[in-house]
């Protein structure tokens, strides 16, 4: 019996942590030896002039799913887990939405048929709307219990806000459970009430979006949102982050020793908010919340990025056709207010991340790595993917880094019917790419097949080296006595 299945041979090792030349070894899906030179393998693949490293988990997409006003996303687990794949992807973990009334159990039963047809890996976050008291006391300790370590909630939207209230009684249950809860952070009645003042302008073109939603409101939110997590100690991961108000915040309160995590996404460093005023309707495809904003947004993020600000750079791929099943689905000439709320990106997050970010000097490879993968595992408890080392998952894409191109949409694989990214020139592609060592993408042509992906059980969240922040209040020899946790 061969050593290994595979060896990817002759190729430039990057971790989270450093570069080398070398091999690594795969056997039954997990790698077993990473060396200098591995001779054997059944398979060998020649990496030369190529970068091995671990497949990207994509932390933040929308599949399957309906939004809370009922449009359902272009993407399925098929389409958008290949598309994820041919963006140098090995696993991801979209949202599983709970819609009002509904039992997380139901949620999850829906949502595990629907991930059945992925040919990555695949976890979810869960999106809670509907914290009833059962839901906070039996179904999400139950759904926790079965590795879905996670999930989001929102600050904004009428159908989904859970006021300040409802976010301390959550983010106790997932501190007390060793899950880490979400946030999409602006302030509701802020954005209600640009809301209100635009329409009574008649000022409802696409590009009011980005005015109805100012970087003062998601600054207050993600504020707010923390003081509340510090209040009960309780981890929290801030989705989006659009502003560099908010990216300072982020920034202070994890390094005075708050549990805060973040991600940005490539859609606030590569676009603006002038293209939601491009001509007609077009600057609808451009339409997500938080919205986009400035250039000068654009490089104090990317500062953020490059200095340890943020976690991951997630996509938040959310897809809707610009057409009448999506975008234009309450019609084709309504109020920003009435257009689907998001944009494809999944197949372009680390192609993006990795032109404009390493082959353009602004981060090491070492922290493309951590930021497409290694972080992602690390904060939501994939215990066994995100690292080139023995005993992990066989996850690895092979990158050449001189490759260039320019995006098309015709050559993407979602269901889309535009890219955000459209005509922008590219360097680096993920040319191989392994899911527990089978590959599922090879020189631009898919290899998985349906329904090869696993869902994967998540870890509690790993909270070493972080203090937390105990205020007096919660301290019983400052407080009368009282234990108030
Ligand atoms: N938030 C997201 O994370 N994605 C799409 C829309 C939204 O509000
Ligand atoms: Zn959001
Ligand atoms: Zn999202």
């Amino acid at each position: 019996m061969a050593d290994f299945d595979t060896v990817i041979h002759g190729g430039t090792i990057a971790t989270a942590d450093y570069l080398a030349k070398g091999d690594v070894g795969i056997k039954d899906g997990r790698i077993v030896a990473v060396a200098e030179h591995l001779s054997g393998g059944d398979q060998r693949i020649d990496a030369g002039g190529r970068i091995v490293m671990p497949g990207g988990i994509e932390a933040h997409a929308h599949i399957a799913q309906e939004s809370s006003s009922g449009v359902m996303t272009a993407d399925d687990y098929l389409s958008g887990s290949i598309s994820a794949a041919f963006g140098g992807n090995s696993s991801f973990i979209p949202f599983a939405a709970q819609q009002r009334g509904q039992s997380v159990d139901d949620v999850l039963a829906t949502y595990d048929a629907r991930g059945a047809r992925s040919v990555i890996d695949y976890s979810y976050h869960l999106i809670i709307s509907d914290p009833r008291p059962e839901v906070l006391t039996d179904e999400l300790p139950r759904a926790f219990q079965r590795g879905v370590t996670s999930f989001k909630v929102f600050m904004t939207y009428d159908l989904m806000n859970l006021g300040d209230g409802g976010m301390l009684d959550i983010l106790t249950v997932a501190r007390d459970h060793g899950a880490i809860t979400m946030v999409h952070a602006e302030n509701n009645d802020m954005v209600k009430w640009m809301n209100k003042r635009l329409a009574a302008r008649g000022l409802t073109a696409p590009k009011y979006h980005a005015i109805s939603r100012p970087q003062l409101a998601e600054e207050e939110a993600i504020n707010r949102a923390i003081q509340l997590a510090k209040l009960v100690d309780a981890p929290l991961f801030i989705v989006h982050v659009s502003t560099e108000g908010g990216a300072e915040i982020v920034r202070r309160e994890k390094f005075n020793g708050a549990k805060i995590y973040a991600e940005t996404c490539p859609q606030y460093l590569a676009l603006t908010r002038n293209d939601l005023d491009r001509p007609g309707m077009e600057g609808a495809k451009y339409i997500c919340s938080p919205p986009l904003r400035g250039t000068d947004t654009q490089e104090a993020l990317w500062h953020h990025v490059a200095h340890g600000t943020f976690e991951s750079v997630s996509s938040d791929h959310a897809p809707y056709r610009a057409d009448e099943t999506g975008k234009f689905l309450n019609g084709f000439d309504v109020p920003y207010p009435k257009i689907a709320n998001g944009m494809p990106g999944i197949a372009m997050r680390l192609p993006y991340l990795f032109s404009e970010g390493v082959v353009k000097g602004r981060i090491t490879p070492e922290q493309f790595v951590a930021l497409s993968s290694t972080n992602a595992a690390k904060t939501f408890g994939c215990a066994t993917k995100g690292r080139i080392a023995p005993g992990m998952d066989a996850d690895i894409a092979i990158w050449n880094p001189e490759t260039t191109r320019t995006v098309r949409q015709q050559d993407q694989h979602d269901n889309m019917d535009y890219s955000p990214f459209e005509g922008m020139q590219i360097t680096g592609v993920p040319e191989v790419v392994l899911n527990r060592g089978a590959k599922i993408v090879q020189d631009g042509v898919l290899k998985a097949a349906e329904g090869q992906g696993r869902f994967f059980a998540r870890q509690p969240v790993d909270l070493r080296g972080k203090p937390g922040f105990k205020v007096p209040e919660f301290n019983p020899a400052q407080n009368f006595g009282a234990d108030l946790r």
